[in-house]
């Protein structure tokens, strides 16, 4: 229907024609009308310029007392044949006519959105007279500074969900269902899929499952992110907390390139006065595996994270041949990073958001 709305142009335009004597003059009249009313009321519509105009341009073009109404009910005195061609004209015309107001309006509704937006922006930039310039938080800049010390490296930046599946977060890193090391990462199950099949992730181990099954080997890749377990906080120790992982594998990777790649880190990050260490540990993940501690300038160790070689199991499940390719991984907790850093004694300082503790750093 609405495709007759370009007939009414064509009416329009057949007017000099109207006068052919074959006593359809009274509909060409109409038809003619209709074009110049049709005209006249999109220039209408274009020229509104907020809702409110429009809103009144609409009401007298197709509203009740407007021409074309009122024209409709002129219809009646007119021949069977010419009502039915001059109404058809008219509901084209009064159909395009509500088209057009319709996409006016939808114009001026982002105008006046935006306008709204603008109005309402807050600069959140700006600094009140006698009040701190904000910063990012410890724990953001120590993720950007980890980033950019591993870049610095070769490593590329990778990022999986806090959601996880129990395959990603346990099956796949040589964890079975019942394995005893599963009791250290207790955490919130959400209810999704099967019951236990979907959790809160305990470490961002998982992350290298996604790299080592989303594209070949090799892979120079650190993966920071938030993770969840069900610890009670204390000085070291809070349930929601951050990592960053690290996966290499390539071809003839030893323990000593993880060995030196820790030491280049160490160094690079927390610079000369601090020492690091290696210590044996278990992970299913990882054979062999060990314990990251750091001495502070103080000479006391913090343990920052466990690493190892990445075990064979873990190779096999993300369908890489353990003959072929071998690698390191190791995850850090970025909170005790930040507190090392800049010598915060209890963790729980970084969150409770007390602004005199804040604008020290
Ligand atoms: C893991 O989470 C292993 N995924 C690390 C790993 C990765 C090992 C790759 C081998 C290869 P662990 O549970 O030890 O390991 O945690 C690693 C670090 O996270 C800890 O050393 C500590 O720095 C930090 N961390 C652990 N629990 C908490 C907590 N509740 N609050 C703050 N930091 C924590």
């Amino acid at each position: 229907m609405s495709d007759d709305s370009t007939g009414s142009d064509d009416t329009t335009g057949s007017d000099d024609t109207g006068s052919t004597g074959n006593g359809d003059t009274g509909g060409d009249d109409h038809t003619a009308e209709i074009g110049r009313i049709e005209d006249a009321a999109r220039v209408r519509i274009a020229a509104a310029t907020t809702l409110d105009e429009l809103r009144a341009v609409e009401s007298a073009v197709v509203g009740r007392r407007s021409p074309l109404a009122e024209l409709r009910q002129r219809l009646g005195s007119l021949e069977p044949d010419e009502r039915r061609t001059v109404g058809r004209v008219l509901n084209a015309a009064m159909q395009a006519l509500a088209a057009a107001a319709n996409e006016r309006r939808a114009v001026l509704e982002a105008a006046e959105r935006t306008e709204q937006l603008l109005a309402e922006r807050m600069d959140l930039t700006e600094v009140l007279p006698g009040r701190p310039a904000g910063h990012l938080h410890l724990v953001t800049q120590a993720i950007q500074e980890l980033e950019d010390v591993f870049v610095g490296m070769g490593f590329t930046v990778a990022e999986g969900p806090e959601v996880e599946t129990d395959w990603n977060n346990f099956g796949a890193l040589n964890f079975p269902p019942g394995h005893p090391a599963r009791d250290m990462y207790d955490t919130l199950y959400v209810s999704y899929g099967e019951p236990g099949s979907t959790l809160l992730r305990t470490h961002t181990s998982p992350v290298q499952v996604r790299v080592m099954t989303g594209s070949p080997p090799p892979y120079y890749a650190v993966m920071p992110g938030r993770v969840f377990r069900s610890d009670t906080a204390d000085a070291t120790h809070m349930p929601v907390f951050h990592q960053i992982e690290g996966l290499v594998v390539d071809h003839d990777i030893t323990f000593a390139d993880l060995a030196g790649t820790i030491d280049a880190f160490t160094k690079a990050y927390f610079g000369g006065d601090f020492a690091s260490r290696l210590r044996p540990s278990y992970f299913p993940f990882t054979e062999p595996s060990a314990e990251l501690d750091i001495r502070r300038p103080d000479g006391t160790w913090l343990e920052l994270g466990g690493c190892g070689m990445v075990h064979p199991n873990v190779l096999r499940n993300c369908d890489l041949d353990p003959d072929e390719w071998q690698g390191f991984a190791f995850g850090f907790g970025i909170d005790r990073l930040a507190m090392s850093r800049h010598g915060v004694d209890d963790l729980r300082d970084l969150f409770t958001n007390d602004i005199r503790f804040l604008t020290q750093f």
